[in-house]
């Protein structure tokens, strides 16, 4: 592997890093070795890749050379020592929740999760003895007194999906690491990716992702990764990738996700300029109840998102005066911008949080964890920003 792009800037190790071209008949981009097994020499190789004595592949559940050229180069893009690529960001997250717990532990998590991360928590894992508590990790005395001898984890996103709250990732793990070095903080990156925020960098243990969203950044595949120091990585692809979930990425997605890293700067630096600009513009219409978006200054997270994050970033949340119905109607009016689920895509992308994303929440479960039901949810995309705006426009103007 040809690393000297190392001490390189983040677009140039998202192009280059943990790929040599000349290890594969000077291909410009990886091969893509779309392959379940690996032949060996011998019994005796087999033998040993098996015990861990040689290096080399064995079966593509077990890693696959693709997947290892995205790892390599997301580790180095998030400034952990490993990573490890999932078929998707529930396959990453369940993967490492299965591999540091066991039954009679608990795990604090800020009180706003994505939907199916909240489900995992609530009706997978308190299934399985594991206890959680919810707790707003804003607040960070209210995250000392969730600690206990029994947590393993503590788990949250920042910015919150879909509420944009932004946590304070380096006030966090100091508390959590004060309190015991046996929990490990674990920061969803999906919002920012390592283009905006580095949360290892800020002490946390481990990053979770989402890659279906910016990292992949074309909306054409489903794919996770978790990223930390290599012991800890080695064993939830050992554990929890390998035994328990099987949550194996393809290496067709792989390589899909390698290319669009290459262009993630560029996309990150567009998503957040037109966001700012949409939401500088939602907050000045008198249909507009309330706009969440951790770029404006009027918001209670401007200051922190400036210390911690590069670039506000491309998402959006909104409360229209009128709440649900209006809400539905502007979301109904939309023309350009598509009425879909997902983030971090080049197409602009609304969608309703509480009959959505979150709709694993009960209804009284949201109104606990703050996710109101006249919520609009914006994944503002790559289009140019002036028909961006006009969609919204033309659709508030019908409310
Ligand atoms: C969504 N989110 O539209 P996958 N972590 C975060 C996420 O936003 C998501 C995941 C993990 C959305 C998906 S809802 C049916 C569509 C912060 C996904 C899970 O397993 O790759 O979908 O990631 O907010």
């Amino acid at each position: 592997m040809n690393n000297d792009a190392q001490k390189a800037a983040f677009s140039t190790r998202a192009i280059h890093y943990g790929y040599d071209s000349s290890s594969a008949n000077g291909s410009l981009t990886p091969p893509i070795y779309m392959t379940s097994t690996f032949a060996f020499d011998s019994v005796e190789q087999g033998g040993e890749r098996f015990a861990g004595e040689a290096e080399g592949p064995i079966y593509s559940r077990l890693g696959n050379p693709t997947q290892s050229v995205l790892e390599t180069r997301l580790a180095d893009l998030e400034e952990g020592e490993a990573a490890l690529a999932m078929a998707s960001g529930m396959g990453a997250i369940s993967a490492t929740f299965w591999t540091l717990l066991k039954a009679g532990d608990h795990v604090v998590a800020d009180k706003t999760l994505y939907g199916c991360t909240f489900a995992f928590l609530e009706h997978g894992l308190k299934k399985f003895g594991v206890d959680v508590s919810y707790v707003d990790c804003c607040d960070l005395s209210a995250v000392k007194n969730a600690l206990t001898d029994q947590t393993r984890i503590v788990y949250f996103e920042s910015p919150v999906n879909p509420t944009l709250r932004v946590m304070d990732i380096a006030a966090i793990s100091q508390l959590v690491h004060n309190y015991s070095n046996d929990i490990k903080v674990i920061v969803d990156n999906t919002y920012c990716t390592p283009a905006l925020q580095r949360p290892l960098t800020l002490g946390a243990d481990l990053v979770v992702h989402s890659a279906t969203k910016y990292l992949g950044g074309h909306g054409d595949l489903i794919a996770g990764a978790v990223v930390g120091d290599e012991e800890t990585v080695t064993r939830i692809r050992l554990e929890g990738l390998k035994d328990m979930t099987g949550a194996v990425i393809s290496p067709m997605t792989a390589f899909l996700i390698q290319r669009g890293l290459k262009t993630l700067e560029l996309r990150m630096e567009r998503h957040s300029q037109s966001a700012l600009a949409i939401a500088r513009w939602l907050a000045e219409q008198p249909e507009i109840e309330q706009v969440y978006y951790p770029g404006l200054e009027s918001s209670p997270f401007y200051q922190l998102a400036q210390q911690q994050m590069t670039l506000p970033g491309g998402m959006i949340a909104f409360e229209l005066k009128g709440g649900l119905e209006k809400g539905k109607q502007f979301m109904n009016n939309l023309k350009m911008i598509k009425r879909a689920v997902s983030l971090g895509d080049a197409e602009t992308l609304c969608q309703h949080p509480a009959s959505m994303t979150h709709s694993t929440y009960t209804p009284e479960e949201r109104m606990a964890h703050d996710i109101s039901e006249g919520l609009v949810r914006i994944s503002v995309g790559l289009e140019d920003v002036k028909d961006i705006q006009a969609d919204l426009s033309q659709a508030l103007s019908v409310c």
